[in-house]
């Protein structure tokens, strides 16, 4: 080598500087991508005054489509979303409004944290929506809210928007009015699709998400209790259901894995890991879990992240049910899907850190 003349270095420079020149860079030079999910915690007792406050400051229409706080991941600079490929954000809805239809190819999940009397409709059929409900809104489907009932009406929205950006595949259109015209009953996709395990075979369903518009909580609620009375389901997951497709046993939305989890008073599941950015919201319960080494007290309502890779057990102090979802069905066709038990300390990690919620 020719160290010590300098020339290799300067030469090295001008090289760098003609490939920069030439919009490109070298591998080797390359950092580690810095920008990377962290786990996170939001209170809905932080966030319930901030939506009241929106409601009197932001009317909804075709102003504000929708009157949303999105959950911005602090680890993921500017890019304003829960993980890398979700979002998890609040909407309310006060009586009389309705927030004006549109379509885009953005899928969307629902999971209802108060109130009732709002309606969603999508694809002309309605169904009104009451806590801990799971509701569908796949891409391309025209949709549109509507609150009929009294006091305000909060869900948590899950969408695939940084998924589909990074595809750069967004497409979005306004309906010509506000209510999309009702062309079936009432939740007529319950009816038939609901059961699960009987197919109406008259109806032609060309979609590669579920049928079904609402997974009615009180369903959910009954099928983990009378689980539970008999098995503790997995020592990582506990009890967990998946909300599926009835016509496929796939996942209800291709993109977002939805699932539902039960963990009895005292119940402390073992530490895992797996890729795939998982977005946890408490429907009901009170406990913590530790994520990454660090402990995250939480309660009623609240939404956490446990980002990819990261080390992930739960603690449950009451019966908790807990509303989970996760990119998991892109990921698992690509080979991109991993998995790891924690082995040592008897599958619990060392807690080194305890997070503190609230504004900065
Ligand atoms: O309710 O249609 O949180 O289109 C973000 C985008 C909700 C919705 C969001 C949306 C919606
Ligand atoms: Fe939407």
């Amino acid at each position: 080598m020719t160290s010590g003349d300098g020339s290799l270095t300067e030469e090295l420079d001008l090289f760098y500087e003609e490939v920069r020149r030439h919009n490109s860079s070298p591998l080797w030079l390359q950092e580690r991508q810095t920008v990377k999910t962290v786990p996170f915690l939001w209170r809905y007792d932080d966030f319930r005054p901030l939506l009241m406050r929106a409601t009197e400051l932001v009317p909804v229409g075709r102003q504000a489509e929708r009157r949303v706080l999105v959950f911005a991941n602090p680890g993921l600079e500017g890019k304003q979303s829960a993980t890398s490929t979700l979002l998890a954000n609040l909407q309310i809805i006060m009586p009389g409004e309705v927030a004006p239809s549109h379509r885009h190819t953005a899928s969307a999940l629902r999971l209802i944290v108060e109130g009732s009397g709002a309606y969603t409709a999508v694809q002309g059929e309605k169904s009104y929506m009451d806590p801990g409900d799971f509701v569908t809104t796949p891409n391309w489907t025209w949709h549109d809210h509507g609150h009929e009932g009294q006091g305000p009406m909060v869900w948590l929205d899950g969408l695939d928007v940084p998924m589909v950006m990074t595809f750069e595949a967004q497409f979005q259109e306004q309906y010509s009015e506000d209510k999309q015209p009702i062309t079936k009953a009432n939740d007529a996709s319950m009816r038939l699709f609901g059961a699960g395990t009987l197919r109406p075979t008259w109806i032609h369903h060309d979609s590669v998400h579920s049928p079904l518009i609402n997974y009615k909580f009180a369903h959910v609620y009954d099928v983990l209790t009378t689980l539970a009375k008999e098995t503790d389901g997995s020592p990582f997951d506990a009890i967990t259901l998946e909300y599926t497709n009835p016509l496929t046993g796939g996942p209800a939305l291709a993109t977002i894995g939805c699932f539902a989890q039960l963990l009895k008073p005292g119940q402390h599941t073992k530490a895992h890991r797996h890729t795939g950015g998982t977005i946890y919201h408490v429907i009901e319960g009170k406990g913590y879990s530790v994520i990454a080494g660090k402990r995250f007290d939480w309660g009623r309502k609240d939404t956490f992240v446990v980002p990819s890779w990261a080390w992930h057990e739960h603690v449950a102090e009451v019966e908790s049910v807990l509303f989970v979802y996760n990119d998991w069905p892109v990921l698992q066709p690509l080979g991109l899907f991993r998995e790891e038990p924690y082995t040592e300390r008897d599958g619990h990690q060392e807690v080194t850190e305890t997070f503190v919620a609230g504004p900065a």
